[in-house]
């Protein structure tokens, strides 16, 4: 077996603390496990949300961070799906091709490790990091803002070595969500007139999903009018700024749609949007597909009317897409030109500055942060 690595990592001792980079014991992989030496990690709304202490679940300490890339250093034991030297993007939701939701063919949820992931830990039931004397958990079976990290086999997407890491590590998280989230969840038609809530990264892969499948229209909802401009060059066609009207922003879409959008998608993670993007719809056939994450024990509600009356809403973790045999085909999209990703990248930090990346997620400012190792 191989020998513990001791590197830097990005510790969270406690919620809501500053990141500490301190010196990390890092176990070889045990059997049908990776361990991988990450180059570059988006940061996303999910850590900042974990360390903030707004989940209820989140455990401590931590290593955070779930939109890396890297090269494989190590394999343990029956490992055959990658090799050492492999460029890899982690995957927080694995596929392991076997269990029952891997073959119904009606999703990318692998459930297979959720419940060990799900408690910071590897699918042995134990962590592979240590720092002074404490074991520290691992984060959405992650945890990329480390040197190093293990993963299981089945979490992993080989991708093409010519890929920049520092630059496809998006794909591991907030681009292929949105833009997976309309081919793969929503299916958006040709000629459909769309709602996009939230131009964040979510939203903004969302649009490129939405000029892909040709829609005609396609509008753009932000209280923030900032990323108007950069939503415009990704093939925003319209604006709307719901702080400005003087009526509910479902009853204003309604009224410029001639009765509704055929598919809108909620990029925010607040309830009363959720709300809005589901009556905006097109009665009939209007498709509202949730893809923001909501505080925890929020609750969504309309009248049961609107979905008696042909309304559909969805929801979509990851964009629909398993990772491990489509990950790679979405790394091509991007190498052929036919996938933004650098035009997502507004920021770039080293690890020792990750908490000034963390304070430029709060103030609203980027679209995406990289920490480059
Ligand atoms: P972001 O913060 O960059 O973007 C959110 C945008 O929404 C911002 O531009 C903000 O100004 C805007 N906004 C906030 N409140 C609004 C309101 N009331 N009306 C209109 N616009 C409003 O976030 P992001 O990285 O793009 O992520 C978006 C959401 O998607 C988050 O909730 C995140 O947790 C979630 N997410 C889900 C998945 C998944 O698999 N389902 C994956 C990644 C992220
Ligand atoms: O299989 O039960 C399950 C959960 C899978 C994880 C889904 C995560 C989707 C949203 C996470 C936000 C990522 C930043
Ligand atoms: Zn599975």
């Amino acid at each position: 077996t191989g020998k513990t690595i001791t590197c830097k990592a990005a510790v969270c001792w406690e919620a809501k603390k500053p990141f500490v980079i301190e010196d990390v014991e890092v176990e070889a992989p045990k059997a049908g496990e990776v361990r991988v030496k990450i180059l570059a990690s988006g940061v996303c709304h999910t850590d900042a949300y974990t360390h903030g202490g707004l989940d209820p679940e989140g455990i401590f300490p931590v290593i955070f961070g779930h939109e890396g890339g890297g090269i494989v250093e190590s394999v343990g034991e029956g490992v055959t799906s990658v090799k050492v030297g492999d460029h890899v993007i982690p995957l927080y939701i694995p596929e392991c091709g076997k269990c029952k939701f891997c073959t119904s063919g009606k999703t990318n949820l692998c459930s297979v490790i959720r419940i060990s992931q799900g408690k910071g830990l590897m699918p042995d039931g134990t962590s592979r990091f240590k720092c002074k004397g404490q074991t520290i958990y691992h984060f959405m079976g992650t945890s990329t803002f480390s040197e190093y990290t293990v993963l299981p086999e089945i979490s992993v997407a080989v991708i093409r070595q010519d890929a920049p890491l520092e630059k496809v590590c998006l794909l591991g998280c907030g681009i292929t969500t949105g833009y997976g989230a309309v081919l793969n969840t929503a299916k958006v038609e040709e000629g459909s007139t769309v709602a996009v809530f939230g131009l964040g990264a979510v939203g903004l892969a969302a649009i490129l999903g939405c000029v892909e499948a040709k829609a005609k229209r396609i509008i753009g909802i932000d209280i923030n009018e900032d990323k108007f401009e950069k939503a415009k060059e990704f093939g925003c066609t319209e604006f709307i700024n719901p702080t400005k009207l003087e009526k509910p922003v479902q009853q204003y879409l309604v009224d410029v749609t001639d009765g509704g959008v055929d598919f809108s998608f909620e990029c925010i993670g607040n309830v009363d949007v959720m709300r809005a993007a589901l009556e905006c719809c097109h009665k009939g056939w209007g498709v509202s597909t949730i893809i923001g994450v909501a505080p925890a024990g929020k609750e969504i509600s309309t009248r049961p009317f609107q979905l008696v009356t042909g309304r559909v809403w969805k929801g979509s973790a990851f964009g629909g897409c398993k990772g491990k045999s489509q990950l790679p085909g979405i790394v091509d999209k991007y190498m052929n030109k036919s996938l933004k990703v650098d035009e997502f990248i507004t920021h770039q930090f080293e690890l020792k500055d990750i908490n000034e990346a963390f304070h430029a997620l709060h103030e609203g400012k980027t679209i995406r942060s990289i920490i480059n190792f």
